[in-house]
């Protein structure tokens, strides 16, 4: 894998791979380099599996994945990010996977709606959340207890019932392929990428908060305040091009994205150096999902010059000039600043 082009491996086995920045240049993120997030080892699994539905319902039962070919298909463009993108910008660096800027992409997903499954099964009226189970599991990654733990996440109940809530068999058209959940995953659109389970093995629908190691004490906000879960994604931009650190002439159109799983991107500001703040033009979006395209034609001074950018989404969301720490190293989504060498 690490001779892969496609993807900047970050960790080999279990797989864990950024897309590359000249890629992330691109609206889409071919299938072959959209990022890797897996905690363990691959589950091999096909179409035959099945995916057992459970707890509190009225009537249990099992799907052979193959069957959902036949159900009513949805698709939708969605930009996915984990939510320890950019951990490495964290000061002091947290423990965790040394992620970049590229544990995002986005992709097309195809498949049912988790509503539609749920519908089938009979939701019981005290159901609170619905936990997705992987095919997955291994060793702890805390050393504080011994024995091995199952990936499980769990939604909110208004979540999984939303009509855009996906159990996804198609990437980009094709297949799911092994690494990225194969044969069925969960697509939870706006949220960080821990909630999209993938290789999900059994929905089981709870009537009490679901307390899983993965719900607990990963993928939560541990601060001094006490411990909040990871949700949505946060408000985040950043510049494709020019790249970072490139040389360019001094007049330049800068252009990059920006995200929120909050709500639409409603302004984009730049800032060279210690300039006023300047409103990029941003591009319609091509899905609720994906990240929006944002332009700025410049006059930059000569020189190495330092630009900012932060976004702004329509319920009040801005990025913050300072990340706020926390031992795990999620949901950084300070204003990045970065340079350009400006020709003479
Ligand atoms: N079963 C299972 N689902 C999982 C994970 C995992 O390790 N096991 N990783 C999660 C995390 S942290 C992220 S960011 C996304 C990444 O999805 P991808 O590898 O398809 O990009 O999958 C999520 N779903
Ligand atoms: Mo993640």
């Amino acid at each position: 894998m690490s001779e892969n082009p496609s993807l900047n491996v970050v960790r080999a086995h279990p797989l864990c791979a950024e897309t590359p920045p000249a890629v992330l240049t691109l609206p889409y993120t071919p299938a072959a380099s959209v990022y890797v997030r897996s905690n363990f080892p691959t589950p091999a699994l096909d179409a035959s599996h099945r995916v057992t539905v459970r707890g509190a319902v009225q009537n249990a039962r099992e799907f052979v994945v193959a069957e959902f070919a036949d159900w009513p298909q949805h698709e939708l463009l969605v930009t996915m990010e984990c939510a320890g993108n950019w951990r490495l910008g964290m000061e002091p660096v947290p423990e965790g996977e040394p992620w970049s800027w590229g544990a995002v992409s986005t992709t097309r997903w195809r498949g049912v709606r988790l509503a539609d499954v749920l519908a089938r099964v009979g939701v019981q009226p005290d159901v609170v959340e619905v936990v997705a189970v992987g095919a997955d599991s291994g060793p702890r990654d805390d050393a504080t207890e011994p024995g091995a733990v199952t990936f499980a996440r769990a939604l909110p109940i208004e979540v999984a019932m939303h009509p855009d809530t996906l159990l996804a068999t198609h990437m980009d058209g094709q297949p799911l392929t092994p690494d990225h959940g194969a044969p069925l995953r969960l697509v939870v659109p706006g949220w960080y990428g821990m909630a999209s389970v993938k290789w999900v093995a059994a929905l089981e629908l709870v009537t009490a908060p679901f307390t899983g190691y993965f719900q607990r004490q990963r993928y939560v906000y541990r601060t001094s305040n006490g411990v909040e879960p990871v949700t949505r994604a946060r408000v985040k931009s950043f510049v494709v091009s020019p790249a970072p650190n490139a040389r360019c002439d001094a007049e330049v159109m800068l252009r990059g994205w920006a995200w929120s799983g909050y709500a639409p991107i409603a302004e984009v500001s730049v800032q060279v150096g210690d300039g006023p703040w300047l409103t990029a033009a941003l591009a319609p979006s091509a899905s609720d999902y994906a990240w929006t395209e944002f332009t700025l034609s410049l006059s930059l001074p000569r020189g190495t010059v330092t630009l900012r950018t932060r976004a702004r989404d329509s319920v009040g969301n801005v990025q913050p000039e300072q990340a706020e720490w926390n031992d795990l190293g999620y949901g950084n989504n300070a204003i990045r600043s970065f340079t350009l060498h400006v020709a003479d």
